[in-house]
């Protein structure tokens, strides 16, 4: 029999999930579980390296929990837990700074993002945001690790700080595999397709909420960024073309090629209108199991709590491993 696969990810509560978390990342979380076993975590204290509103990120925080739920992650076969209410993840975090070069940490294209995007909190979280997201990965002898793109840098800082530990200590750490889909790995911004959609962007119309009406998400995508030689084609030069076609492709499972002849000859306007109902129907089956989860907070609760219990089993074993291979004492 094969051997059952470890899997972790992480998604921040920094803002409502956006089409490209979803394409990039969520979407790929239970197809990835059918091959092991999945943890997945809403990331609430990488979020606190921006400032946030407490109420706001209370909100966010069971929002993006009922996303996973409703992306289809099954919590009876995985786990889908708040990071903050697993304490070794903190622990681990701190012992790992300890063990990556303030050099590594600052070429990491996140955090000279976010620097300039906050050049009024660059505080050290910000800065060891990648330490954190080690450990989360690095608790659980984690296999693959599915990701958008952006994280790949990230990823690649983990594993070097997993075989940089296991080179002292002996084997302690699995080195994790990021699991980055061929097609979608990076949308781009709707109204800035030189960008990646996020969902801290201040402008909403660059990005398209997962639990958005179709009215809107239609709006969103007639009035989306492109060049104006109006022929439908996938290349470099043509950002916000080539973004929709990915997008069309991954929400109605064709290939780019297929996108490409399906709309030959067509316009602009007609081919920006059927990849917005595209993505709304694609997304609608989404958006009512995420309103049920979220009027379920009960269910949500028993989710999270359980989860968190069995999280916190599994990470200790990790953690007490690793404290005894640097020398501190058991109490
Ligand atoms: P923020 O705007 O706060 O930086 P974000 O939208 O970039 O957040 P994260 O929580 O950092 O999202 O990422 C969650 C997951 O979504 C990660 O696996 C990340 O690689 C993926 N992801 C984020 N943005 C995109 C995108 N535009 N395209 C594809 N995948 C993405
Ligand atoms: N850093 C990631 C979110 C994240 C994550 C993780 C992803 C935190 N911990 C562990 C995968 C595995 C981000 O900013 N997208």
């Amino acid at each position: 029999m094969e051997e059952q696969k470890i899997i972790f990810s992480g998604i921040q509560p920094s803002g409502t999930i956006t089409l490209g978390n979803y394409i990039g990342a969520v979407r790929n979380w239970p197809l990835v579980s059918e091959l092991g076993f999945g943890i997945f975590s809403v990331v609430d204290m990488h979020a606190i390296t921006v400032r946030n509103t407490p109420a706001d990120l209370r909100a966010r925080t069971l929002s993006t929990l009922a996303v996973i739920l409703a992306s289809g992650v099954d919590p009876e076969k995985n786990l889908v837990f708040i990071q903050s209410h697993v304490p070794a993840h903190a622990e681990l975090a701190w012992i790992l700074n300890c063990y990556t070069m303030f050099g590594e940490l600052g070429r990491m294209t996140q955090f000279k993002d976010k620097s300039k995007q906050h050049a009024d909190n660059i505080n050290a979280g910000l800065f060891t945001y990648p330490t954190l997201m080690a450990a989360d990965i690095l608790l659980y002898n984690t296999d693959l690790v599915p990701v958008g793109v952006d994280q790949k840098q990230h990823l690649e800082l983990a594993r070097n700080i997993a075989i940089r530990f296991n080179g002292i200590y002996g084997d302690v750490f699995k080195i994790p595999e990021g699991h980055i889909p061929q097609l979608g790995a990076k949308i781009m911004s709707l109204s800035s397709p030189d960008k990646k959609m996020s969902k801290s962007d201040p402008n909403p119309k660059s990005y398209i909420s997962i639990t958005e009406g179709k009215d809107s998400i239609i709006k969103k995508f007639k009035s989306a960024v492109t060049d104006s030689d109006n022929k439908i084609e996938f290349s470099d030069t043509k950002p916000g073309i080539s973004n929709l076609l990915t997008i069309y492709s991954v929400m109605t499972g064709c290939t780019v090629q297929e996108a490409v002849s399906r709309f030959d000859g067509r316009g602009y306007g007609e081919f920006k209108l059927a990849v917005g109902e595209a993505v709304a129907d694609g997304l609608e089956p989404l958006r009512q199991k995420y309103e049920y989860f979220m009027q379920n907070k009960d269910y949500l609760e028993k989710i999270y709590t359980e989860s968190a219990d069995k999280a916190c089993r599994l990470s200790y074993r990790m953690l007490s491993k690793v404290q005894k291979k640097i020398g501190f004492i058991k109490k």
